[in-house]
């Protein structure tokens, strides 16, 4: 195979806002559409690649755009060699610091820089970071919002219905005993061999983060994704440590250099790193070797389209967290058959915009 050399033209970017079909609700605030930004790479060899960024909050938009121009100016002509515009962009930015929207931009290239790479090179993203497409587990991340209880057991088996073999509910009420209410109706309702994830968003104390853990340790939890601040490490490792139910962290690990930190804190027993926060595909391929070598499951956060392709080739590869978001604005967009995502046979990271879509949800 001879990878023909593109070289950097062009970045467009489209913010648009798009409805979610659950509204989701976290202790830390509830989603109810999803700002994202579409970014096209265009190169001087007639390949585009393409990223999308959830942007968390509308605003964030505008400001990765204006960094977007601000990288453009450093690499227009530069050959599309990621792991090289990773190491540039991380000296032109060492003094802001390579964090939030400044990592955002930078994640948004080097993801579409990998889609033009796969492209250009006529094979799936999964086949040149080492892996074939093949079918990946995912649970439904989709929904299960801090909400009324009573409602809970219909929304998850609503979830379920595509053979999805797990589902997320988000927890952190105000008492423990709603906590285990929420749990106890999803998991009444759902059968014993569906994987029921926690997420508290990092609302408790230590002490109430201990408490709570035990208690869910009766209740067949798969795991319990951040429930403290998530950069005291010390604290997750008390938590690990104090409850059986493995410890889930990893969406905000910025770069490898975190997950490094909370592995060797013990802060864990799994991680799942965003694919923007690690730093796109290259940072992914970092914390795959890392967790490989430490044998720590490794699992997705967001972005299940392209997460989909990275995971087929991690050594580690836990579990593919699935979100519908995307839907309306993909051409093709994620396919879920028996609860596994499957892994479109065809060039690239599998993204492409459905225009009409992406007119009507302009923002
Ligand atoms: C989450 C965080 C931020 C936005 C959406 C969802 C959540 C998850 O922590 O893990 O899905
Ligand atoms: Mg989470």
């Amino acid at each position: 195979m001879t990878l023909p050399r593109l070289t950097v033209r062009w970045l467009r970017a489209v913010p648009v806002t798009v409805p979610m079909k659950h509204a989701l609700g976290t202790s830390a605030a509830t989603v109810r559409t999803a700002p994202v930004l579409l970014v096209d790479l265009e190169t001087h060899q007639g390949v585009t690649g393409r990223a999308y960024q959830f942007c968390y909050r509308p605003a964030a938009a505008p400001a990765i755009v204006c960094f977007l121009d601000d990288i453009l100016e450093a690499i227009t002509g530069a050959p599309l060699v990621p792991a090289d515009l990773w190491s540039v962009l991380s000296k032109r930015y060492t003094l802001i610091g390579v964090q939030g929207i400044v990592r955002m931009a930078m994640a948004l290239v080097d993801v579409a820089s990998w889609d033009a790479l796969a492209q250009a090179a006529g094979l799936p993203l999964v086949r040149l970071v080492g892996g074939i497409p093949r079918p990946v587990p995912a649970y439904n991340s989709n929904g299960l919002g801090l909400m009324r209880v009573d409602a809970l057991a219909d929304e998850a088996e609503r979830l379920l219905e595509r053979g999805f073999r797990g589902v997320k509910l988000r927890l952190g009420y105000p008492t423990l005993e709603e906590d285990l209410a929420a749990v106890r109706a999803v998991r009444g309702r759902i059968s014993d061999d569906i994987a029921l994830m926690v997420d508290y968003n990092q609302a408790l104390t230590m002490a109430e983060a201990i408490r709570r853990a035990r208690a869910l340790d009766e209740e067949g939890v798969y795991w319990i994704e951040e429930p403290i601040r998530h950069d005291d490490y010390a604290g997750c490792a008390q938590i690990a440590h104090a409850a059986a139910t493995p410890v889930q962290i990893g969406e905000n690990f910025s770069q490898v250099y975190d997950m490094e930190k909370a592995l060797a804190a013990g802060a864990c027993d799994y991680v799942m790193p965003d694919l923007e926060r690690i730093g796109g595909v290259t940072g992914w391929q970092r914390a795959s070797a890392l967790a490989a070598g430490a044998a720590v499951p490794l699992s997705s956060h967001l972005y299940p389209e392209v997460s989909a392709q990275l995971l087929a080739a991690t050594p580690t590869a836990h579990w593919l967290e699935y979100v519908d978001w995307m839907t309306p604005l993909l051409a093709e967009p994620l396919r879920i058959v028996d609860g596994m995502a499957v892994i479109p046979d065809r060039p690239g990271n599998g993204l492409l915009w459905n225009p009409g879509a992406v007119r009507r949800y302009a923002a």
